[in-house]
């Protein structure tokens, strides 16, 4: 049956800041205490959004999560009225309380791991939000997750809906970041690529040193069980360490997919890895010819890739058939990136086009276009069970624009995190922006008692 892709981005929120929570993610460290612009950042991920649909793609929005997380801040030990808990929290444990305010729900990719209908057994869509455990901004993201997918895919019918994997370090899951389908065309049967860092049964296996792994083995294979995938057709791979250790905290800092497509850097996967081949044969299994490309280190050095996020670029499918890459501007900023680039549209491969789009102070944190969405491939009739509001139109855009312009601060540093005006703004914004998008109430300040 015909699918299409949708980019779901997640909106970013009014938080946004710099904390530099993310070991082994070399922007958030390198921005650390700067200051924030929350309202440039959100009209900058608004900006890519509108330019994905003025491509002829679909894009639809992923509200942010609540921040702060006040039921956190009260679980670790800090009581009494909201802004004396921030007050105390800022005094007494101000990573705390920046983890508590982390906006971080807006690296979509970060979400879930999706698998389209085409794959899986019992012909559903499904979800499983990812438990994100590595870093503990980050683990207070899933359950509001799982509550946003379950509003906009609330047909049974159609959507399975996985809660998290088990909060063990063993199970570690970044979601799709870690996670890339292949296929002949969007709504026939595809492979998936499951990539992790480490092997969490297999404690003395080579590992990265320096910087964390975040996606355990266990947790990729547990996603494709509850997914009811194809053995046949899945295909776990693993990160090279040396990329970890040089900042790729997720692999889709170093390699990005799409249709027959593979775009990796030469030292994005454990060298020898047999599954990489495997995978090419699957693919050619289901009648299209892989279209591999190894990106080498003399060509784009490793340390470039992660300072210009090329392969965290979209690649895309246009409506003409022909492949277009979305590239942070730093890309263009970059030599070696843009060299590279300049030379992929020349050369005989799908990808005949480049874009660039401005998503900078996300890109501060460390997440670049591909981070900022989650993609989920629907039939016609899946598209008409999901709920309507969330999708980008031209009148959505520019009411979301508005809604930034009216709500957000246009700077934020550590010290204003304190100020409990900055809860009430939040829920302020919140309120309105479920009314927006159709959505119902799914923020824990709107259901109190019930979650
Ligand atoms: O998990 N940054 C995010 C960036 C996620 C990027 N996502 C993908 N590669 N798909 C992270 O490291 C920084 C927050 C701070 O430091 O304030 C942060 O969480």
């Amino acid at each position: 049956m015909a699918a299409f892709e949708i980019n779901f981005d997640g909106l970013i929120g009014p938080t946004h800041n710099y904390a530099g929570l993310s070991y082994g993610n070399l922007a958030s460290r390198a921005h650390r205490l700067s200051v924030s612009n929350p309202r440039q950042a959100a009209l900058q991920g608004l900006a890519k959004m509108k330019f994905m649909a003025d491509l002829g793609l679909r894009q639809a929005v992923l509200p942010p999560q609540e921040r702060p997380d006040l039921l956190a801040i009260r679980r670790l030990g800090f009581s009494g009225t909201d802004a004396r808990v921030v007050e105390q929290a800022r005094s007494d444990a101000p990573a705390l309380l920046a983890s508590c305010y982390s906006a971080s729900s807006m690296w979509a990719a970060n979400a879930a791991t999706v698998s389209p209908s085409a794959d899986t057994a019992d012909g559903r869509v499904h979800f499983t939000p990812a438990n994100l455990i590595n870093q503990f901004h980050r683990s207070l993201e899933p359950a509001a997750t799982g509550r946003i997918l379950k509003a906009i895919f609330p047909n049974e019918k159609h959507f399975a809906h996985h809660p998290p994997l088990p909060a063990s370090l063993h199970f570690g899951d970044e979601g799709a970041a870690n996670h890339t389908r292949l296929c002949r065309e969007t709504g026939g049967p595809g492979i998936e690529l499951f990539v992790y860092g480490r092997d969490s049964f297999e404690p003395d296996a080579p590992g990265p040193r320096r910087y964390p792994a975040r996606q355990m083995r266990a947790a990729s294979e547990a996603v494709a069980r509850l997914h009811h995938l194809d053995r046949a057709r899945t295909f776990f791979l693993r990160q090279n360490p040396a990329a970890i250790d040089a900042g790729a905290f997720h692999n889709d800092v170093v390699a990005v997919g799409n249709g027959n497509v593979l775009l990796y850097h030469a030292m994005a996967f454990a060298e020898g890895d047999p599954a990489l081949g495997a995978a090419r044969d699957a693919l050619r299994g289901l009648g299209v010819e892989p279209v591999f490309l190894q990106v080498p280190e003399a060509e784009v050095p490793l340390a470039d890739a992660v300072g210009s996020y090329l392969f965290n670029s979209q690649l895309v499918t246009l409506p003409d058939g022909t492949m277009a890459m979305v590239c942070p501007t730093e890309c263009r900023e970059n030599a070696s990136s843009r060299a590279f680039l300049e030379r992929l549209v020349e050369s005989e491969t799908p990808i005949r086009s480049v874009h660039y789009v401005d998503v900078r102070h996300s890109m501060h944190n460390g997440g670049g276009p591909a981070c900022l969405r989650l993609r989920v491939a629907l039939t016609e009739p899946e598209l008409t069970a999901a709920a309507s509001g969330v999708f980008l139109t031209d009148a959505l855009y520019a009411a979301l624009v508005a809604w930034v312009t009216r709500h957000y601060r246009d700077h934020l540093h550590a010290d204003d995190l304190a100020d409990p005006r900055l809860i009430e703004e939040g829920r302020a914004a919140l309120d309105e922006l479920m009314r927006l998008l159709g959505t119902g109430s799914i923020y824990p300040f709107q259901c109190a008692g019930t979650i």
